[in-house]
Parts: C-alpha cells; structure tokens; sequence
C-alpha cells in the first residue's frame, strides 16, 4: 500500500525537505507518495509547520495524524478542527543547535567578549572575568532542548540550575519545580535563558515582579518564546541597569517590527528566530520513524499534551 505523505511546511523548504524526507521514509521501509499538493481526503500523513498552508484539518478525513516540523507547537495546539494525534519535533539536530546558541551566547556575556570586540586602537585594559563556576546560570524549562544546554553549560563549568513544571532528578543540574521553585531558580540566576513553551500558564512569566527577583545585572537569554516576557517590563529592567543585556531570539510579533525598541536598545541584542532551526535530515527521520510506528499499531513520539499546551 502506498501512503500519502503531505508536506505542509513553508513552500520555500520544500526543496531541502524533499530529498531528507524521501530518503528517510524509505530506510524507514515505508512506500510512500510525498507531495505538496495531495489533495486533502486522500492524506494519511500531514508534515505540518505553522508558516506552512494548512490551518483547517477538517478535510484531512482520513489523516492518522499530524507530525509538527517544530517543537513549540502554541499555534496549533487548541485548533479546534485538529482532531488527529499531533507529535512536535524532538531531534538531535535542534537539541544540538539550540545548545550552541545557548553556550555561544552566555559565553559572550560570561567573558565580556563585547568590550574586546569594540577594543579601541591602543586600549590595553586588562580585565579578569569570574571562572564559569562561579557563575550561577538558571534555566526556566527543563525539557529535551533545556536538558541539552544544561548539559553543554555543565561541561563548561557553569552552575547550572533549572526550573520545570514536574519535579526533576537530572545529575549535575539543580532541579527546582512547580511554582514555589521558580523564586530560588530566579534569585541565583547570573544568566538566566528560558526554554519555555508558550502556555497560558508562562504567558509573561519574565515581568516587572518577576525580573526584580534576579540578582542586579543579570543576562537574560530567550530562545523560547516571545510572549513569555513582558517587553516593557524587561525595557524598563534594562535601562535601570537590573538586567545588564538581553539576546532575544524570538518575539510576539515576527518578524520584529522594525519600529520595536528592542532593535536600537544599547543592551538587547537580536536574532532573527535562529536560535535552533529544524535541519531536515534528523528530523526527516523523526517523521518517518513516527510514521512507521503509526503503521505499525505502535505508540507514536511526542505526543504533544493538548491539555497542558505543549
Ligand atoms: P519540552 O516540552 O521538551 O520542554 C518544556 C519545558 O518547560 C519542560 O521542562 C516543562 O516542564 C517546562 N514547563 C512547561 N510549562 C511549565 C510551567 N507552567 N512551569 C514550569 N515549567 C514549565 O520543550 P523543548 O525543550 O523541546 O522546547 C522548548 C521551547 O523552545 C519550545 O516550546 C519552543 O517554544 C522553543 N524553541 C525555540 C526554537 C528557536 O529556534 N528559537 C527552536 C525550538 C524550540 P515539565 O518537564 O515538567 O513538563
Ligand atoms: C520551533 C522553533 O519551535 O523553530 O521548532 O521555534
């Protein structure tokens, strides 16, 4: 039998995801028909991103279920027409990826790098930074990409805690849950990145209250979500110095409106969502293998939780 494959992640990527997906689904050892262009009633299997041209799943009757190039999933989750499973990406290659961007950038701010980068002709002052370990470094998020630059911070020699919203015994790493954790994890936190999904419930968790809770100085990093900050709140923390500089990745509105006071702040720094983009090959075989398990009667990966939004 032959399985109909739909690919309904942004056009443009078609010709990088078209051979990844070809070739993964068939060392998957499925006989598949993938396509852009299938029509609806005759899909089994949709590869979904959110900038992508599906956004009504109702004529997918016979879809089994819908596998998210991406691993935020806040745009489709509460979908009221999606009524098939929905898996998100999970894979090494944004594991990997945001974990790079995660140690280049608190690194930057750990050395100071800027103030060599802009080193004027002849400025010979010599400064010596604090030793990783004695930089206390705090995640908010402690899933698969959280665990991942916990890891890659350990190796450094950061101190790494971290805050989730069940309770965590990961080795290294200081585990602080739930709500009354999140006071301890913020009070430490030098550096501070959130990994958070975008959920009612971490909806603008960095706000006025929230930031005051860091010790004075503090580098934010966010590779998460854009609305879990409050932006004038975190506007403010800068310009008092509370917060010594911000690298945001990611924003409530994207592309970054070219007017936000984020852009020409002398303390934030902005990447254009690029923290940890899906590389098609590993997460081609994400989607076949889940394929196969769909196929094959067995559970599917990554089953987003529609009842906690992520
Ligand atoms: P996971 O679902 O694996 O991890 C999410 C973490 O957040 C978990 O530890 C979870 O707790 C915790 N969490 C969720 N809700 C709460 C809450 N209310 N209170 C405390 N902790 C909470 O997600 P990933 O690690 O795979 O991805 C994290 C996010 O990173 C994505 O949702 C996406 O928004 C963002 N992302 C950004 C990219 C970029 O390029 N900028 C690329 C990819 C992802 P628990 O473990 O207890 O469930
Ligand atoms: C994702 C992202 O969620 O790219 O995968 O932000």
């Amino acid at each position: 039998m032959t399985l109909n494959v739909l690919f309904a992640g942004r056009p443009e990527r078609w010709d990088e995801y078209e051979p990844a997906l070809t070739t993964a689904l068939a060392e998957a050892g499925l006989n598949t028909r993938l396509a852009t262009d299938i029509p609806p009633g005759e899909v089994d299997y949709i590869v979904y991103a959110p900038n992508g041209p599906v956004s009504d799943f109702r004529p997918f009757t016979r879809a089994r279920a819908v596998l998210s190039l991406w691993a935020g999933v806040e745009t489709i989750v509460d979908n009221p027409t999606l009524t098939q499973p929905l898996c998100r990406m999970v894979d090494e290659g944004l594991r990997l990826g945001m974990a790079e961007w995660v140690a280049g950038h608190a690194l930057r701010h750990h050395l100071g790098t800027d103030l060599d980068v802009r080193r004027a002709p002849g400025d010979w002052t010599q400064r010596t930074p604090p030793l990783a370990r004695e930089r206390p470094v705090t995640i908010l998020g402690l899933g698969e990409l959280g665990q991942t630059a916990a890891q890659i911070l350990t190796g450094i020699g950061f101190p790494v805690a971290g805050w989730s919203r069940t309770p965590k015994d990961i080795p290294g790493i200081t585990c602080l849950p739930g709500p009354d954790g999140l006071k301890q994890a913020l009070a430490s936190a030098q550096i501070l990145v959130l990994l958070l999904p975008d959920t009612p419930e971490t909806t603008t968790i960095l706000n006025a209250r929230t930031l005051a809770l860091l010790p004075r100085g503090a580098f934010i990093l966010n590779p998460g979500r854009g609305p879990l900050i409050d932006d004038d709140a975190l506007i403010a923390a800068l310009d008092s110095g509370q917060v010594a500089h911000a690298t945001l990745d990611v924003f409530r509105k994207e592309p970054l409106p070219e007017d936000h006071p984020f852009w020409r702040h002398p303390h934030v720094t902005v990447t254009p969502h690029i923290a940890a983009d899906t590389r098609p090959k590993t997460a081609a075989r994400v989607i076949a293998e889940n394929i196969r398990r769909s196929e094959a009667g067995e559970p599917l990966l990554h089953l987003v939780d529609r009842a906690h939004g992520y």
